[in-house]
């Protein structure tokens, strides 16, 4: 599992108000208005128990503080409990949260106390950025390419079939290729002989220059959570992307939508 680094959250505020100015633009929405509209919730001011976790690699320096960041965006009542693991979840307990929100190496959850429902970061990620990708305002077709099938993208590619999109996906992981198109119905994208350019692209891989030059249309709209970023920074000026790419609180906002 690919870990986040202190450095890599060190400005994530304004990662995300410049991601938001460019979904706006390129989506004629917000990222909020669009988890609204795919879980049909509202945010309400929710106190929401952020519990650090020591487990494996133990502490990430900026994660807990890059959670609350997002819970004042969303004018959610946040707080980092002063404990960490179970004394902290007691904690959280005690000072009556709705939502936790607490991540150990494997796996980053949200869960409500109050009507039960739970999130996991790399469903609700793949589902968001799936869903930004695919609402591209200067798309003329339903065609959509998927790049990276694990955790992440499988969620994604999931949820733009069950949209209605023609999904075309890459792996080199046959297996996970494989099951992609045997369960949800994706058609397989060769790399090597295509053809077919997309406006619309949705990576979640952990490798740089993973979207070549014969993938993409003149312009088109990249939306990937992948660290690092699968889009080669030359290829994005000379094709004019959309990119759509921040660390973690893209992420993070699906999750609180999707448990509210
Ligand atoms: P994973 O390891 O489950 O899946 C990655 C998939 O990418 C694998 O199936 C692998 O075969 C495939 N892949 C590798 N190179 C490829 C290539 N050149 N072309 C196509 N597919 C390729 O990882 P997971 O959990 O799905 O995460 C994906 C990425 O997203 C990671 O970098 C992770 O750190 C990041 N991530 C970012 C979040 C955010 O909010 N920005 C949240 C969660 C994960
Ligand atoms: C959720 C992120 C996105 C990419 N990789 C995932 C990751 O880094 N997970 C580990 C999170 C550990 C947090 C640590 C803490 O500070 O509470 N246990
Ligand atoms: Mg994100």
């Amino acid at each position: 599992m690919a870990l986040l680094t202190p450095n890599e959250l060190y400005n994530v505020s304004q990662e995300f108000e410049k991601n938001n100015n460019i979904v706006k633009r390129a989506t004629g929405l917000s990222i909020e208005d669009i988890c609204e509209s795919v879980y049909n919730t509202k945010l309400g001011s929710e106190k929401i128990g952020i519990i650090p976790i020591t487990a494996g690699n133990g502490i990430i320096g900026n994660f807990a503080e890059s959670l609350f960041t997002i819970t004042n965006y969303l004018e959610l009542d946040g707080f980092i409990t002063e404990h960490t693991d179970v004394a902290g979840y007691y904690e959280a307990i005690k000072q009556y949260a709705d939502i936790l929100l607490m991540a150990d190496d494997y796996l980053f959850i949200a869960h409500n106390l109050k009507n039960g429902k739970i999130a996991t970061n790399h469903v609700c990620t793949g589902v968001i950025y799936a869903e930004i990708a695919s609402r591209c305002n200067y798309a003329d077709t339903k065609d959509i390419l998927v790049i990276g099938l694990g955790k992440v993208g499988y969620a994604g590619a999931s949820h733009l079939i069950k949209k209605g999109f023609n999904v075309y996906a890459y792996d080199p992981d046959k297996m996970a290729l494989e099951k992609a198109v045997s369960e949800l119905g994706v058609r397989p994208y060769d790399i090597y002989n295509n053809g077919k350019r997309f406006c619309m692209v949705f990576e979640a891989t952990p490798n740089e220059n993973t979207i070549t030059e014969d993938m993409i249309s003149e312009r088109c709209l990249v939306s990937t959570p992948g660290i690092p970023c699968g889009l080669n920074p030359e290829l994005g000026k000379n094709y004019d992307v959309d990119l759509v790419m921040e660390p973690l609180l893209i992420g993070v906002t699906s999750m609180l939508y999707s448990v509210v």
